[in-house]
Parts: structure tokens; sequence; C-alpha cells
């Protein structure tokens, strides 16, 4: 099987797509490509969108996270990315489009925010990445890709603000589907994939991680991403954080 994994170095749903197939012991290369770029990059391909990941599997070309856990898991059954009884996997489904459709984006947000007002963590996140040029070089020019890739994200002021409000209750959810076996159980699960590299992310702004350590959530996702390139100073002020403080002090 001849497989190749577009993505951008640091990408959240990137790195779930590489986990499961470490997971499902398939070996692949990648391409990294810039942000903004990978839209360019992508559509010329022929992919239908215009985002990463997106992959090719003998030339067939299979793109956004929850699509290639599908085609992975059936052209290599195990381990299985679903559990077999219908009832879970329906649980498991729900919290995977969540992790998909509600945590991934507001994350992503709070990461091209917090480049845009700091670029020198810029060089943690692309550790390993081979992006062509020399990462230095990479991180000394970013400034207008970052502003650039803070604008088509809406990463504002208001959509951070709402994002860190709304994080406390993203991670009871998250915490609530473990207690239930629906995360985190003995065979990891589509669900467990999705999750767990938002929350990785997360964790490389120092303002988010001990509040997410301390949890459930955040002992899950390091149990399901040992290592996640990033390391980010605190950088949010301190007002916007207020909800999250409660949380790591309750
Ligand atoms: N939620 C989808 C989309 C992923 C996504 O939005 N990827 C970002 C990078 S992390 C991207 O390529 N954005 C470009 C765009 O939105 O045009 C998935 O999991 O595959």
């Amino acid at each position: 099987m001849d497989v190749r994994l577009y993505t951008i170095p640091g990408s959240h749903p990137g790195v779930a797509v590489q986990t499961m197939m470490k997971a499902k012991g398939i070996p692949f290369k990648r391409t990294d490509l810039f942000p903004v770029m990978q839209k360019l990059v992508v559509r010329s391909m022929g992919f239908p969108k215009q985002t990463v990941p997106a992959m090719k599997i003998d030339g067939r070309k299979v793109q956004g996270s929850r699509a290639i856990a599908r085609e992975l898991d059936r052209l290599r059954p195990e381990p299985p990315f679903f559990p077999a009884d219908p009832e879970l996997r329906a649980k498991v489904e729900e919290a995977e489009r969540f992790g998909d459709e509600e945590l991934q984006h507001p994350v992503r947000q709070m990461i091209w925010w917090a480049l845009r007002k700091d670029k020198a963590p810029l060089r943690s996140y692309s550790e390993g990445a081979k992006l062509g040029i020399p990462t230095g070089l990479a991180v000394a020019t970013a400034g207008p890709i970052l502003a650039a890739t803070a604008y088509y994200n809406e990463a504002t002021d208001e959509n951070v603000r709402r994002g860190l409000a709304e994080l406390p209750g993203f991670l009871d959810r998250i915490d609530t589907w473990i207690e239930a076996g629906v995360l985190d159980g003995e065979q990891l699960n589509v669900a467990d994939y999705q999750i767990a590299p938002s929350l990785r992310l997360a964790m490389t702004l120092q303002d988010l991680r001990p509040a997410i350590d301390t949890r459930p959530a955040g002992k899950f996702a390091r149990r399901v991403i040992p290592d996640y390139a990033g390391d980010a100073p605190p950088i949010f002020p301190p007002a916007w954080l207020q909800p999250l403080r409660s949380v790591s002090t309750a």
C-alpha cells in the first residue's frame, strides 16, 4: 500500500491521522505544507476541499480526519476503530462528531491567536517538520502567514475568549465520556483519536495546560498521544482565563 499524508506542522487532525496510522501499523510518507499554502496545494492535487489532513492511498484521494479514519479501518480492520456493540458505537460516533465539529476549531483559533501575538514559539510547533526550508527561516518570515491564518480561521479576540469560556464545559463532557467508557477504553476508538489531539494541542499552551492536566481528560490525552510538539508561554489576558481558573482550583 502506498500512502502519503498531506498535513501542516502541528495540525491536530493531522496528528490524529498519524496516530491512527501507527495504531493500524500502516507505513506512510508525509508531506508537510505551509499554512495557507496547503489550501492551494491540496486543491491543485484534485482534493475536493482545501483542508488537511488529506491522504493519497494508492493514488486514491481521501480527505478529512473522519473519512480517513473510516478508510483506514476498512483497509485494515485490526485493531478495530469502532466498538462492536451498536449502542456504544453510536456514543463513540457522537463523541467523534463533537471532537471534529465542536472541539477542533476553537482550539485551532486559540493557537493561531497566540502565535499571531508571539511567533517565537512557532519553532517548537515545527519540531520534526520538513518544510523544505530551515525552520529558523520559516519562523522569521512567518508574520504574514500567521496573520492570514488567524484571519481565515476567524481567530478574533471575541471568538477566542468565547472558546476559552466554553472549554470547561467541553472538558466536563470529555470527562463524562471517559467515566462512561466511551473514551479511554482498553481498545482506542475513532473518538479517542479525534479528541485527544485537540486536547494535546490545547495543552501546548501553558495558559491551559494545568487546567487540563489535572483532569481525567488530560491523563487520557497523554495516554493516546504521549508527545505533541509545541510549547507556548502564557499569552491570554487573565480575565479570559477566569472560567478555567475556577475549574482547576475546584
Ligand atoms: N475538521 C476537518 C478539517 C480540518 C481542518 O480544518 N484543517 C485545517 C488545518 S488544522 C485546514 O486545513 N484549514 C484550511 C481551511 O480551513 O481552509 C478534519 O478533521 O479533517
